[in-house]
């Protein structure tokens, strides 16, 4: 088993990763900027490394400096998170050249997955449905209006060193194909320095379900099922669940064989993501993620497994100890992530000093936070402050133990995305499971300050009631009052309960 490790990141997986390795007896090494001298992965560490100034690129994305550290402080691996240089090969490939492990897969398994034609070439060769389109960039919008007519329209044009969203453009017809073309070229050539860009059929709607996996180095696989994630807002996803509320046992065996053939077939060792779009009863794979996921506590949950210990375990060498069907999943589990975001301004990120924090407790609740008192969050970093994920026997039961927690936080400096999260577990469809990728832009009154018209009359009966008796006891010094008056302006005290 590796002794020592380096976390090459910040933040709650930063966190979380110390957490695995403390359990499995290793020592850990933070990295971290000037503002996050006192950030809690620093104090949680054994021992902490000032990497530069606040800006990414001068601190949590200095390879150079990140070996350097690993180096003075004689780690023997390095794990790299998600985000920063998690999926980036080079850096991969840094670590391992200078004799350390790298807690994930090799770079050649990253490239081979960053080029979106080859990965989608890959994928079909090994037998795993691909959305329907080609499998090589077009060199220009007249193959692209060629190809088009045999995908059928709409389509969708995609950069091929692309992922996330960016370079992808929606074409409804013939007549609209040579602008958008140029369009998808340009962006794809400004984000990724590359203007290949090959085409797909469209989709309208789907949901994105995704596969959990793990890999050993002895050619093991398995899956760990999926999690849904069609809950999200330009390509930041805000709620996930597991299981999916559509899978049926039939559709996750299919699924999750297709995602451990697609491992196989680029020899995967690490905890990777399958990424699916469903639509009516089909399943066409987008990409494979090659870093542990920020939603991987709900697999953790709802499966027993470690992800993360498992992670630090095969990269020592450990074999997985399950066959396929011991995997098994028991319950629901959801997670909000809490970002420093104003979700009544259209997510405009929040910034300030966290002056006071609340955590929400109590059974089938976990808090994966990166963040405390005291801590000033500004815009140099992602605005995830935290992860609140529940644990229920069922699906509705998770749903309203998490509006309970999300009732028990109190984030006070900066405003959060909670505010969103509790009108998502009130509002019917989600609670009904009626998922797409659409799901946000179709209810746009989760953007806005709900008016709970029965809540502001309470309140402002109470506040003349507290008036009123504030006045008689100035009046008649000493005459008993109850006092129970102010127990109405509790956190999430709803009209009538306190009548
Ligand atoms: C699609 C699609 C519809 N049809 N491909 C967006 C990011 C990139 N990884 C793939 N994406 C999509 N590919 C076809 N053929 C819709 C999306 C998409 C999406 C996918 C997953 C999660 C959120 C999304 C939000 C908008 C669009």
């Amino acid at each position: 088993m590796i002794r020592s490790l380096l976390v090459a990141n910040r933040g709650e997986i930063a966190v979380r990763i110390i957490r695995a390795a403390r359990e499995l007896g290793i020592r850990t090494v933070a990295v971290y900027s000037e503002p996050d001298r006192m950030a809690p992965h620093v104090q949680e560490a054994d021992a902490a490394v000032l990497l530069g100034p606040a800006p990414s690129s001068e601190s949590y994305l200095r390879v150079d400096r990140i070996l350097e550290a690993a180096r003075s402080m004689d780690v023997e691996a390095v794990h790299p998170g998600y985000g920063f240089l998690a999926e980036r090969a080079h850096f991969a490939k840094a670590v391992s050249d200078a004799g350390l492990i790298f807690v994930g897969p090799d770079a050649g398994t990253i490239d081979a997955m960053g080029d979106k034609t080859a990965a989608r070439r890959r994928m079909k060769d090994a037998g795993v449905p691909i959305v329907p389109g080609l499998v090589d960039a077009v060199r220009d919008s007249a193959e692209a209006a060629a190809a088009a007519e045999e995908i059928g329209y709409p389509v969708l044009l995609k950069a091929a060193a692309g992922g996330g969203g960016k370079g992808m453009r929606v074409v409804e017809d013939a007549a609209a194909l040579p602008r958008a073309f140029d369009a998808a070229q340009r962006e794809a050539l400004a984000a990724f320095g590359d203007d290949s860009v090959y085409l797909e059929r469209y989709l309208d709607g789907p949901r994105h379900i995704e596969i959990q996996l793990l890999g050993d180095s002895h050619s093991n696989v398995v899956h760990l099922g999926e999690r849904e994630c069609s809950i999200q807002r330009r390509h930041q996803k805000l709620v996930e669940e597991a299981p999916s509320p559509v899978l049926t046992p039939e559709l996750r065996k299919a699924m999750g064989e297709a995602a451990v053939r697609a491992a196989k077939a680029v020899d995967y060792v690490g905890a990777g993501t399958a990424e699916f779009l469903y639509q009516d009863g089909d399943f066409f794979f987008l990409e494979m993620n090659t870093r542990i996921q920020v939603e991987h506590p709900v697999t953790e949950l709802i499966t027993g497994v470690d992800l993360v210990a498992w992670q630090l375990r095969v990269a020592s060498g450990e074999r997985l100890p399950w066959s396929q069907e011991q995997i098994t999943l028991t319950g629901h589990a959801i997670e909000c992530r809490i970002t420093s975001e104003d979700p009544d301004q259209g997510f405009l990120p929040s910034t300030g000093v966290i002056t006071h924090l609340e955590i929400p407790a109590g059974p089938g609740v976990r808090w994966d936070g990166g963040v405390q008192e005291g801590y000033e969050v500004s815009l140099h970093y992602d605005p995830l402050l935290a992860k609140l994920i529940v644990y229920a026997p069922t699906r509705i039961e998770a749903i309203d133990r998490m509006a309970r927690a999300l009732d028990e936080l109190v984030v006070v400096g900066v405003e959060t995305s909670a505010t969103f999260h509790k009108r998502v577990m009130a509002e019917k469809d989600f609670r009904d499971g009626q998922l797409t990728i659409r799901y946000v832009e179709e209810h746009p009154d989760l953007l806005e300050p709900a008016v709970d018209e029965e809540a502001l009359a309470a309140a402002a009966v109470t506040a003349a009631l507290l008036e009123d008796r504030h006045r008689r006891a100035r009046q008649a010094p000493r005459i008993g009052t109850t006092g129970h008056g102010m127990s109405a302006w509790r956190r999430g005290a709803r009209p009538g309960a306190w009548s």
